[in-house]
């Protein structure tokens, strides 16, 4: 096979040459975090801080040194404004608002619950650029999104990008210290026989769910008329990661417990960068109500119900919804 670097990718895919540096940028970070992850027991970087996040959680140790390895490899890059992180409060601006400098939300290490049992992990990012000279445009818009993108740290590093139009895959290459192209074009299994929940909210879900849910688990003698298996790491970018490979669908629905804060995952960097791929790979992303693309955000760290995977299921729920 042909061996095409990220960087050979990103000359002919990324359109502006500026946009491809800030992609290096983010993947030198997501190259850096691996590193972390793989050495967190021998560094002593296992447990938790006293440090508590804008979502009131208890930060882990690479929680923060996450974070601050995204701001070290990306706010050097003159053509970005402003980092919309998970683990900070406020929108960090490293340069003034401009119209089409570049504004990257990231979750810097996604499902880090799982970093002390040694599962898979992740960080994802948006790219997206200012409408405006404003401030007060930061705020991306789904539909507007350059590029997304999530790295997984399981067995191997993988970097998977889309810019829209088609989801591409690269594996970290220990003996280069490169990313190599090694799943072009990944396209979400249009059928689905696996379906991934927190089944231990299943008390506070809404009657959609609890039927979408009771009916797959009804097997092939059920209204959908075939054996569901069920999958949960408690890591979105794990559970997107097999789905584009593998099919299926994952939901983190918005139920009678989480409503007040709108549901668990964020918008801007755990929904909309996922949904931007799953789409991008032939699948579907919603609410319930709308696509998630088009989920309008008027806060940094906003909530979601999501629902992502194959096609036929998406569907089927938006149905029920309506
Ligand atoms: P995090 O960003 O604090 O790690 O939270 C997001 C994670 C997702 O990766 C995962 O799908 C979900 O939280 C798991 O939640 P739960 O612990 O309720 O199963
Ligand atoms: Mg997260």
């Amino acid at each position: 096979m042909q061996r095409i670097t990220l960087t050979e990718y990103l000359a002919r895919n990324a359109g502006e040459a500026a946009l491809a540096d800030l992609i290096e940028c983010i993947a030198s970070a997501c190259w850096s975090i691996s590193n972390l992850v793989n050495v967190s027991a021998l560094a002593g970087h296992q447990g938790s801080t006293d440090e508590i996040n804008p979502h009131g959680e208890v930060q882990k140790p690479l929680d923060i040194l996450a974070d601050e390895v995204f701001v070290r490899s990306c706010s050097a890059n003159a053509n970005l404004s402003a980092l919309i992180s998970e683990e900070v409060e406020e929108i960090t601006w490293v340069n003034p608002a401009q119209t089409g400098a570049y504004v990257l939300a990231y979750d810097p290490l996604d499902g880090s619950s799982n970093l002390d049992v040694d599962l898979s992990v992740g960080s994802i990012f948006a790219v997206s650029k200012l409408r405006s000279d404003s401030a007060e445009d930061v705020l991306p818009n789904g539909r507007n999104l350059l590029c997304s993108g999530y790295a997984i740290y399981g067995p191997s590093t993988m970097l998977v990008l889309t810019f829209g139009d088609q989801v591409d895959g690269f594996t970290l290459d220990d003996s280069t210290d490169s990313f190599v192209l090694t799943h072009p074009n990944m396209k979400v299994p249009q059928q689905a026989c696996e379906f991934a929940i927190n089944v231990s909210r299943q008390r506070h879900w809404d009657e959609t769910i609890q039927s979408y849910v009771s009916d797959c688990l009804k097997g092939a003698v059920g209204p959908r008329q075939k054996a569901f298996n069920m999958r949960w790491t408690a890591s979105m970018v794990a559970d997107v990661h097999r789905i584009l490979i593998r099919g299926g669908v994952f939901l983190y629905p918005i139920d009678a417990e989480n409503a007040a804060a709108g549901g668990k995952l964020r918008l801007l960097y755990e929904a909309m960068p996922m949904a931007m791929i799953v789409e991008a790979g032939g699948g579907g992303a919603t609410d319930g109500r709308i696509p998630l693309i088009d989920v309008v955000a008027t806060t940094p760290h906003q909530r979601t119900s999501v629902i992502l995977g194959a096609r036929e299921e998406i569907d089927l729920i938006r149905a029920a919804y309506s």
